[in-house]
């Protein structure tokens, strides 16, 4: 049945696929799978809205923003990669100044896969965890939102896939199924990071994840838009330049929230949470909670403080620093320090460590000053409402479960604890229970009428490309 579908044409690429004779074998077996996972792991009840979405059909700036009414399995999951760039070299590591591999190099085959497969793996997962979120959407922009991601998400998968079946042959074509295999938060057979193993049970769940993990998509992205592996740098080049919508619809997801309930205590003059909670939108200490348990799990995402996995990836040109080309060191790094915590005698204390085996605690001090500057704009909309509150990002020792503080117990303002003090305060810190069903019961039915607001979140200041807020982003048959 497959082999009549002319995939060169279908899914729109600037990968010469009509000419590639193994890949396209390749995508034979996979694509059908893909939809299988796509009908039963997708947007629940979502396969016969039309969905104002935008596809990517080329890399040129008007291929790259084409807005229109699309069916989401009809969706064009293009392979894209960024043009390339003349005489381009590996920029870091033992391999500097040699020209960059088009060809996986033999000696790295095996990190270059891992790499590959733990980006991939992510992409599914966040679709599988957003897949219910639809039956209780805000409004018709935020429903199309939602789908905008889950369908780039399913085109990050196959750009990963993409460099399995082209470079890597049969360990590649398994690695690929295997993708399609493990499921978000399933015991036997988990999605590989522990972040997106979580549930996203609400929209400010989903708002924090797009903000948050989200974002350490974009600093892993760059960092591997470094690479001296080419297609993979061309590939994340272009997934970079869709990743800035997710992350928008985190940032201000979340701060129509702040700014919604700001202005309903201002305007009932009230501060108590549970008076707060009566005017049906969400006090500012639970939205803290989820702000600490989103930032603290995707602080994880970013491996070991020190770690001999990034100090291979980068001695070997796999995976840079972010904005590697535009830092000014030697970009080898083997004589360099770099200062990690860890926990000494009840205290957080500083260290230095070679900085080749700290790279990913550099990614993630990279990472939380960009993170800061989101939440200063969030505070912002509490400043204007005149309220003594900010949200603050929590210590970055704090409810952590990889690298030095993994086994620590530490409080939001890098207190060490027992785990007796800490566990007894633990629902001050992270959402409970009665947070998430209070949330939840917030967000029991969707609102579609066209330009209506769920009462717990503000409009957005402008539609999607330059549409009116009243819009019909979603139509559903
Ligand atoms: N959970 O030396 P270590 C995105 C494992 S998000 C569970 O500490 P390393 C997106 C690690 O695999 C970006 N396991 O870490 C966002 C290793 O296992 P093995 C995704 C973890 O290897 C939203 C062991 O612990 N991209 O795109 O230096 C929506 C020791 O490893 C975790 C990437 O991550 C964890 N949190 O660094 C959609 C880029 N952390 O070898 C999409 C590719 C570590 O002992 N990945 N482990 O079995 C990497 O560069 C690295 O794998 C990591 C870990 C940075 C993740």
């Amino acid at each position: 049945m497959t082999s009549t579908v002319d995939y060169g044409d279908r899914i729109p690429n600037n990968v010469d696929l009509g000419r590639d004779r193994v890949l396209q074998r390749a995508l034979e077996h996979w694509q059908p799978a893909y939809m299988g996972w796509w009908f039963d792991m997708g947007p629940t009840g979502s396969q016969a809205y039309d969905v104002y979405l935008r596809t990517a059909i080329s890399v040129d700036p008007e291929g790259w923003a084409n807005f229109g009414y699309v069916k989401m399995p009809d969706y064009r999951w293009g392979i894209f990669l960024a043009p390339p760039v003349a005489g381009r070299e590996v920029n870091f590591g033992a391999n500097k100044g040699r020209p960059a591999w088009q060809d996986v190099p033999g000696e790295y085959r095996s990190p270059l896969r891992r790499i590959i497969v733990t980006q991939g793996d992510t992409e599914p997962a966040s679709v599988e965890q957003q897949r219910m979120l639809g039956v209780s959407c805000p409004s018709l922009y935020d429903l199309r939102n939602i789908y905008q991601v889950n369908v780039e998400e399913g085109r990050h998968l196959w750009a990963m896939v993409y460099l399995l079946h082209r470079y890597f042959g049969r360990d590649g074509r398994e690695e690929a199924e295997a993708l399609l295999e493990r499921r978000s938060g399933d015991e036997d057979n988990p999605r590989i990071l522990g972040a997106f193993n979580e549930p996203t049970p609400d929209w400010l769940a989903f708002y924090m994840f797009t903000f948050f993990t989200d974002r350490d998509g974009k600093f892993q992205l760059s960092s591997l838009a470094e690479s001296g592996f080419d297609p993979l740098a061309r590939t994340c080049r272009f997934m970079l330049t869709e990743e800035a919508h997710h992350m928008f619809v985190g940032e201000t997801g979340v701060g129509r929230i702040v700014q919604r309930t700001a202005e309903a205590m201002a305007e009932a003059k009230v501060e108590n949470p549970d008076q707060v909670r009566d005017l049906g939108v969400i006090d500012l200490p639970t939205i803290q909670r989820y702000l600490n348990f989103h930032y603290s799990v995707t602080l994880d995402l970013f491996g070991s403080d020190v770690s001999s996995n990034a100090a291979t990836y980068f001695t070997s040109g796999l995976k840079g620093r972010f904005s590697e080309t535009k830092i000014d060191d030697d970009h080898v790094l083997d004589e360099a320090t770099y200062g990690v915590s860890e926990v000494v005698g009840g205290n957080v204390v500083n260290r230095y460590a070679p900085a080749l085996s700290a790279l990913n605690e550099r990614l993630r001090d990279d990472y939380i000053a960009e993170v800061q500057a989101g939440v200063d704009r969030w505070n912002r909309h509490i400043a204007r409402a005149g309220l003594p509150f900010s949200l603050k990002l929590p210590h970055k020792a704090f409810h952590r479960a990889i690298g030095n503080f993994a086994g620590h117990y530490v409080s939001p303002s890098g207190d060490v604890m027992s785990k007796e003090e800490w566990q007894a305060r633990r629902n001050r810190w992270l959402p409970t229970e009665k947070d998430y069903a209070f949330v939840q019961s917030l967000m029991a039915g969707r609102v579609v009428e066209p330009g209506k607001f769920a009462n717990w979140i503000a409009p957005p200041r402008t539609g999607i490309n330059a549409r009116p807020l009243d819009f019909e982003y979603v139509r559903f048959n």
